[in-house]
């Protein structure tokens, strides 16, 4: 691991274009729940039977419990050290990106600069029937939320989560930001199970296009296989390490 460790972090510090996509993982050592790990199931759902239109058009109720349990967990969570390596990085290289799968807000509350965030966030809203003053998103961070489902305030109409469920388009400029970002040196992916697409294929890119490719993870994924180095650890241990060797 060491060794693993060494090479990395000199493929990094001869980097010029960085490029971190982070998942679920970086968080789990703040607190919140991952997707697909025991402690992300809530009430025996799977995320791909709650994040999805057509959960939310059966029963907006339940979705919307759903996102208000997971607000709660995340409102009580702070940045881990992971979180705060890359903050640091994407602060003092000029070519560092940092995309991100994850809704929680933790990269933003790191100082996390050049961020992408793929998936939303779960703090804001919009207008589930696109209404014309509900279309653009808007913050809520009241915690509950209060009467569920939400409400969009210009047409009294359902609130949805601001957020990108199976099935859904990413928005254009974050999918471009991404897939540009992939045109690097170094693209390290952390903490995902590497099983979500678009954001799946993005270190196949990279690797593509002739970057060194690293993953940091609990577990073996689907990338383990394709990436040069994979490492095995929490990413809030493996990243302050790497750090500490640059
Ligand atoms: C640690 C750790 C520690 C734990 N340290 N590690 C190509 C092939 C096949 C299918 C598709 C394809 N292209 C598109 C699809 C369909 C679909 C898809 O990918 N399906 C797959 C499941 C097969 N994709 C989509 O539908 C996407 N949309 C799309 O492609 O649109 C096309 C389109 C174009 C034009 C018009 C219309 C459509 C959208 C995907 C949206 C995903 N949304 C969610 C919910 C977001 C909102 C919310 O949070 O509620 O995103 S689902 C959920 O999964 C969430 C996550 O961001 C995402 C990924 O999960 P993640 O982050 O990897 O978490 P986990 O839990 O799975 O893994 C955690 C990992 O951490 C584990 O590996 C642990 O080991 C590890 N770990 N502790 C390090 N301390
Ligand atoms: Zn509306």
């Amino acid at each position: 691991m060491d060794e693993t460790l060494t090479i990395l972090a000199d493929r990094i510090r001869a980097a010029r274009r960085l490029t971190i996509l982070t998942g679920a993982g970086i968080s789990a050592a703040s607190g919140v729940p991952t997707f697909r790990g025991q402690d992300g199931l809530w009430r025996q759902y799977r995320p791909e039977d709650l994040a999805i239109p057509e959960a939310f058009e059966r029963n907006p109720r339940l979705v919307w419990e759903w996102y208000d349990w997971r607000r709660g967990k995340i409102a009580g969570c702070r940045p881990n050290a992971g979180h705060q390596v890359i903050a640091a990085w994407s602060e003092t290289r000029p070519e560092c990106s940092v995309v991100t799968q994850n809704v929680d807000d933790l990269h933003v509350r790191a100082g996390t600069r050049n961020l992408t965030r793929l998936h939303g966030s779960i703090w804001e809203l919009t207008c589930w029937d696109r209404c014309a003053k509900g279309a653009a998103a808007w913050r809520d961070e009241r915690v509950p939320l209060g009467e569920l489902p939400a409400r969009c305030p210009q047409c009294g109409g359902l609130a949805r989560p601001a957020v990108v469920w199976f099935g859904e388009a990413l928005r254009g400029d974050d999918l471009r930001a991404a897939l540009e970002s992939t045109a690097c040196d170094v693209f390290l992916t952390v903490g995902t199970s590497a099983i979500v697409y678009p954001a799946a294929g993005l270190v196949h890119d990279a690797r593509r296009q002739g970057a060194f490719t690293a993953e940091i993870n609990l577990e073996e994924t689907p990338a383990s296989g394709a990436v040069d180095v994979a490492i095995h650890g929490g990413a809030e241990v493996i990243l302050p390490r790497l750090d500490e060797l640059l």
